[in-house]
């Protein structure tokens, strides 16, 4: 059995991905949140010390650590340009050869909706947190762009880019198990009939989704509130103000500073 880290695995995703994996692989769970779990290790992947410690020893990684949204430029940097790197390079240090990025629909996210986009398209990140997901290496990578992992499409945007939990751990799979990846590029979807993505790259690697964001449509269209931002519409990301009033987690707070507690 492969003994798989999962970073980030506090997460909506690592929370998903650790449910549907159990007894498929071994599992390390690492987060800077500590949960309680026998299989868990608490770690902060912007210091290359941590990474090191947690990536020893695995056969592969899914790589979640870092902000999922997007955030200021410093918590940002931090944790998904910095950490991204030590997670990488610690796994090059420690011989790890495989590493699964699950990446971002934002990556590509200043795409119209008009348009259909697939794996060779020029990134477009729609904002900081997309560019963090926009990509890297040599060893062995499969980048999964994700659109949205729940158990039900939110709302109009998500019927586009919606990902079941079995189909999202199906193709984290693939990119665990399957021999031969260089460098691939899959969108993390289901088979949505109102897709934006042309997936033909993940199904040539053989993955079979088991679901449709149709199934829940009338639902959703029926409760989508008119009046969004109409320019945001536009783009598949959904993106478009600036967030420059996004407080930074990262930073210490006045208490914390006067104290000299270390985080
Ligand atoms: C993402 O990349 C986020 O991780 C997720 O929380 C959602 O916001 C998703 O994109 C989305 O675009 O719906």
């Amino acid at each position: 059995m492969k003994t798989v880290l999962i970073t980030g695995a506090t997460g909506d995703v690592g929370t998903h991905l650790a449910r549907e994996f159990a007894g498929k692989y071994k599992l390390r769970l690492s987060d800077k949140r500590p949960i309680k779990a026998k299989n868990f290790v608490k770690a902060d992947i912007s210091r290359m010390a941590d990474a090191l410690r947690i990536t020893k020893g695995v056969d592969a990684i899914v790589h979640l650590g870092g902000y999922s949204v997007e955030g200021p430029w410093q918590g940002i940097l931090q944790a998904n340009i910095i950490g991204c790197y030590n997670v990488f390079e610690a796994a090059r240090k420690n011989g790890v050869k495989r590493i699964v990025f699950p990446t971002s629909n934002h990556a590509v996210g200043f795409y119209r909706r008009d348009q259909t986009i697939d794996d060779k398209v020029y990134p477009r990140p729609d904002s900081r947190y997309g560019v963090s997901k926009a990509d890297k290496y040599g060893m062995e990578m499969y980048m999964i762009r994700i659109g949205n992992v729940n158990p039900r499409p939110l709302d109009k945007r998500r019927l586009s880019i919606w990902i079941s939990p079995r189909d999202i751990a199906q193709l984290v799979s693939i990119g665990i198990d399957r021999p031969g990846i260089k460098f691939e590029i899959v969108y993390g979807i289901s088979r949505n009939k109102r897709a934006w993505y042309d997936n033909a790259n993940a199904y040539r690697l053989g993955y079979q989704p088991q679901d449709d964001a149709e199934t829940w449509a009338e639902g959703v269209l029926k409760n989508e509130k008119p009046g969004g931002d109409p320019i945001a519409e536009l783009y598949q990301g959904g993106i478009f103000t600036v967030a420059e009033d996004i407080p930074n987690p990262a930073a210490p707070s006045k208490k914390t500073k006067a104290k000299g507690k270390k985080k």
